[in-house]
């Protein structure tokens, strides 16, 4: 089974958002395996963000990123890095599709409430970069057999 990783950025801290959004991956059907909340230094940020370094926004995006405490968690499920990437939306929320975190709670691009791991080289990096491998947790999820069928098991 895929695992992605999410992070609940500070703007949804101060917004009160973060139980709605946690909430959104819960209802779908994801399992959590793992979750805490961190302070993100700015070395962590620069490695985090390493595609966006250069860019003219960066050092905004770094303040804010390492300003407050965020959330990470990571969700496990059939093509999860896909199902979180669509439950999250578009990184402009005011082009985000109503229905998706970003659509629902964000007006920006900047302050967009939530990361999410874009591909499987990404998510495995980034569980490594946010996890010890005893931070995350396999448990037997008794509805399983509710959320897939027989065909869609691994
Ligand atoms: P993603 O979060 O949808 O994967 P990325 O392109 O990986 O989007 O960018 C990471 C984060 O950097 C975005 O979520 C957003 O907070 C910020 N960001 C990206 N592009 C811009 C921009 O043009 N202006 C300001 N912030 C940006
Ligand atoms: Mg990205």
């Amino acid at each position: 089974m895929e695992k992605t990783v999410v992070l609940v950025k500070p703007d949804a801290f101060q917004r009160g958002l973060v139980g709605r959004i946690v909430a959104r991956f819960e209802r779908k059907g994801l399992k959590l395996i793992g979750m805490k909340m961190i302070k993100i230094s700015p070395e962590l940020a620069k490695e985090h963000y390493a595609h966006l370094v250069d860019k003219p926004f960066y050092p905004g995006l770094e303040k804010f990123m390492t300003s407050d405490p965020i959330l990470v968690f990571v969700v496990e499920g059939q093509e999860a890095i896909e199902v979180v990437r669509k439950i999250v939306g578009v990184t402009n929320s005011r082009k985000a599709e109503a229905g998706t975190v970003r659509g629902d709670f964000s007006m920006s691009t900047g302050r967009n409430t939530i990361h999410a791991s874009d591909s499987q080289e990404t998510a495995q990096k980034e569980l490594a970069r946010f996890f010890k491998p005893e931070e995350l947790f396999e448990y037997d999820l008794k509805v399983w057999d509710y959320l897939y069928a027989e065909d869609e098991k691994e």
